[in-house]
Order: C-alpha cells, then sequence, then structure tokens
C-alpha cells in the first residue's frame, strides 16, 4: 500500500487585498494565512510519513511570482525533500508565462535538479518510486496550444478547430500512455484543467476564463487506481461515489479560500491509500486545512425605516471574530445617506478584514434607457457603458473590459 498526500491550488500571493501587513513578520496576513494552509498538508505528509506528496498546479497568482512567495514555496517543498519524500509537481495555468520560450514557474525545480522533486510539465508518464513500491503517474498539466499544436495547425486553423484538435492530442495522448503501462503496478493519472460536470465557485470563472474541458469519459480507464485534479477550487468527487466505479476522479480543490466565491466550501487535501486494483473511495479521506472564515452578510434596506438600525442588528447576528467580512446593503437611492459606514465599521473592528459593499436600488427597474437608441450600434462599448449605468465604477471596468476581448475576438 502507498500512502499519498495530494494537494492543489495553492495560490500564494492571491487574496491579499483581504489582509493587511503583520508588523511583526512584514508579511500580508493573509499570505500567512495561505502559507499555515500549506504547513498543514507538509506537516501531515511527514508526521505519517506519507510515501508521495502530489500537487497539482496552480502556485502562485500568476507565473512572475515576487520573491517572497518563491522563497516560502521553497522553503516548504525543501522539507519534504529533506525527509526524502518524492514530491511531484505539475504545471496549472497560473504557473505558464505565455511566451515562446516556454517557461514555466516551477522550471527552477527541475533545472536544479533537488532530490526527489519531480516535475511535470508535459504530458508523459513516468515511474516513481517510493519507499513502499513504484507507482506510475500519467501527467496532465495544464495545455496550451503553442506546447501541443504545430506552426502549421495554428496558423491554418480556426479557434474552434484548434480546441478539437487539442482535445483530440490529449485523448490520443492518455490511451497512449495508458497502452504503457505495467499492469502490476499501482496507475494513477493526475491532471490540470477543466472536467465537464465539475462545479466551479461561484466567482472563479471569471478568473479561469474560456478553457478547454475534457469529458470524463477520458480518465474511466480501469487501469488507473487514481485520478486527481487541480484547477477548480471546490473539492469535488466527479466519479467513484459509489464503490464500484472507478476509478475516483476528483478535484482536490484549493488549499485556502481565494475569494468570496468559495465562502461555503469546505477546504484541504486528500489523503489516499493507493493499492493496485483494490482503491476506491474508501481508501480516500479528505482532510481540512482549517481555512479561515469568509462570509458575506447581504441586507436590502429598501424598504426599511430605520436604515442604520437594520443593517447593524443583521451584522451582530453573525459571528465575527477572526473572519473576513462582506457587508452588502442595497438601498434606494434618496435614502442613500441614511448609513453611516463609520459606525459600520466599528462594528467590524474585531473581523480579521472587512469589505461594505453600497448598491443602490434605483426606481425603475423596467425602464428603457433614452440615450441608448439605433444610433448607438455602431459602437457597442459606448451603449455597454450607458446600460451599466447603475454598476459600480470597479464593476463596471472589469465588464467593460471583458466586453472589448470578446470584441477582439481575443482571450
Ligand atoms: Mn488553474
Amino acid at each position: 500500500m502507498i500512502k499519498v498526500v495530494h494537494f492543489s491550488d495553492l495560490h500564494f500571493g492571491s487574496g491579499e487585498r483581504y489582509g493587511s501587513i503583520n508588523p511583526e513578520t512584514g508579511l500580508n496576513k493573509r499570505f500567512e494565512d495561505f502559507a499555515k494552509a500549506l504547513d498543514k498538508a507538509i506537516d501531515f505528509s511527514i508526521e505519517s510519513d506519507v510515501d508521495i506528496v502530489i500537487f497539482t498546479g496552480d502556485t502562485y497568482k500568476h507565473a512572475t511570482p515576487e520573491p517572497i512567495y518563491q522563497r516560502e514555496f521553497a522553503r516548504r517543498i525543501k522539507r519534504l525533500s529533506n525527509h526524502k519524500i518524492p514530491t511531484i509537481l505539475l504545471i496549472g495555468n497560473h504557473d505558464i508565462l505565455y511566451r515562446i520560450d516556454g517557461s514555466d514557474a516551477l522550471d527552477i525545480y527541475s533545472t536544479l535538479a533537488i532530490d526527489h522533486i519531480t516535475v511535470f510539465n508535459k504530458i508523459e508518464l513516468k515511474e516513481i518510486s517510493t519507499k513502499s513500491g513504484s507507482l506510475q503517474i500519467i501527467a496532465l498539466p495544464h495545455i496550451t496550444k503553442s506546447r501541443l499544436l504545430t506552426k502549421e495547425e495554428y496558423r491554418n486553423f480556426s479557434t474552434k478547430e484548434q480546441d478539437d484538435l487539442m482535445i483530440k492530442k490529449v485523448k490520443e495522448a492518455i490511451e497512449s500512455n495508458i497502452q504503457k503501462l505495467n499492469p502490476k503496478l499501482p496507475s494513477i493519472l493526475i491532471g490540470h484543467g477543466t472536467l465537464e460536470t465539475a462545479q466551479f465557485g461561484s466567482e472563479q470563472d471569471l478568473s479561469i476564463g474560456k478553457v478547454l474541458s475534457y469529458p470524463l469519459g477520458y480518465f474511466k480507464h480501469n487501469e488507473l487506481d487514481y485520478v486527481g485534479f487541480g484547477h477548480i477550487h471546490k473539492h469535488q468527487v466527479l466519479w467513484g461515489k459509489n464503490k464500484d466505479e472507478k476509478p475516483v476522479i476528483l478535484y482536490a480543490g484549493s488549499l485556502e479560500r481565494v475569494d468570496f466565491g468559495e465562502e461555503d466550501e469546505e477546504k484541504g487535501f486528500i489523503y489516499l491509500e493507493l493499492e493496485k486494483g483494490k482503491t476506491s473511495i474508501e481508501n480516500i479521506n479528505f482532510k481540512s486545512s482549517n481555512p479561515r472564515k469568509l462570509q458575506t452578510i447581504s441586507c436590502d434596506l429598501t424598504e426599511s425605516t430605520n436604515h442604520q438600525l437594520d443593517l447593524e442588528t443583521e451584522i451582530k447576528k453573525h459571528d465575527l471574530a477572526g473572519a473576513i467580512i462582506r457587508v452588502r446593503y442595497k438601498i434606494k437611492e434618496e435614502d442613500s445617506q441614511r448609513v453611516e459606514e463609520v459606525k459600520i465599521k466599528e462594528l467590524l473592528k474585531d473581523c480579521f478584514s472587512y469589505v461594505i459593499q453600497k448598491e443602490i436600488a434605483h426606481k425603475e427597474r423596467n425602464y428603457r434607457i433614452a440615450e441608448l437608441d439605433s444610433n448607438l450600434a455602431t459602437n457597442p462599448i459606448t451603449a455597454l457603458d450607458k446600460y451599466l449605468f447603475d454598476q459600480s465604477e470597479e464593476d463596471k471596468k472589469v465588464l467593460i473590459q471583458k466586453a472589448k476581448e470578446l470584441l477582439n475576438g481575443s482571450q
């Protein structure tokens, strides 16, 4: 039996707007949360004397991380190396720099050839030996067109044709690697990407952008004993909930709550006891990383007669200590000055951090915007700008940027 820890989507550097600087360490307190969550997985791996640790990608917020994030990640990976625990690092989309040189944020680990660390940056099969025996790993890192398509395919095909071809190439690569498996050894597939039927956290789709998704059927091979994915932050088992369904196909999920879309999601890592032909859902344990609480407090004050009191009462219903709080209240335009936010902030002083978002409810919802006439058809961005008049400046900016990208046919 081989003891495996699988974690994913670390995203060092993300979510820091909800943290302040810790004067003792000089680090953003939210970053410290993320680092502590990783410590939980590493401590568990060392204390439980596991045979192998697998990380399925998205190490940092982006592929050019600040030195502090690199150092804190490297320190923790080094602990595994010091304990001679084979460690697998798989490239996620946030680890890749979209340039012709094909470099990524984890290149340094393969370049320095650190003991016991293996980086997968292309689709391949490798046998990894552990103190409890060998296992085979088929890796499916985040794929990009520049890495998977030839120049001719890239140049001559439409986006749709390119996507279809990439999916086809992935399917063929998986199948050909499965053919090569030694049937006597335990075999797993690790991936970073979107699987069909997976559920996204409510706000994650914005950051993911347009991506290919793989049918689950690509991975339902009897030769595989476990399929562990990264990319979607919500931990979920997509196949194998019944003991007879094999292999188990799952997302480990992120180790911490990256944004408010994940406030209801449990966070942690997978502990798996792997045995050839005998691995089922019963051998899989989800271990909590005890993530920080994120909580949205929503309050509709449009019918209220005492706005301040009603909002304060709603906030007081919640346990705020140590949590990251988002207060959202909706209020009529004519009442919009009736909430004293200074007092609301005073109420929130015991929480870890907070944001307050005010939404103005306009009188008529089924209005026509007078300026939106056919003359604007030639300038859709101006039209959209007018249409979004009641959105916050921040949301408006994001939406208009997205619209521009769509119009340009990019991303
Ligand atoms: Mn990802």
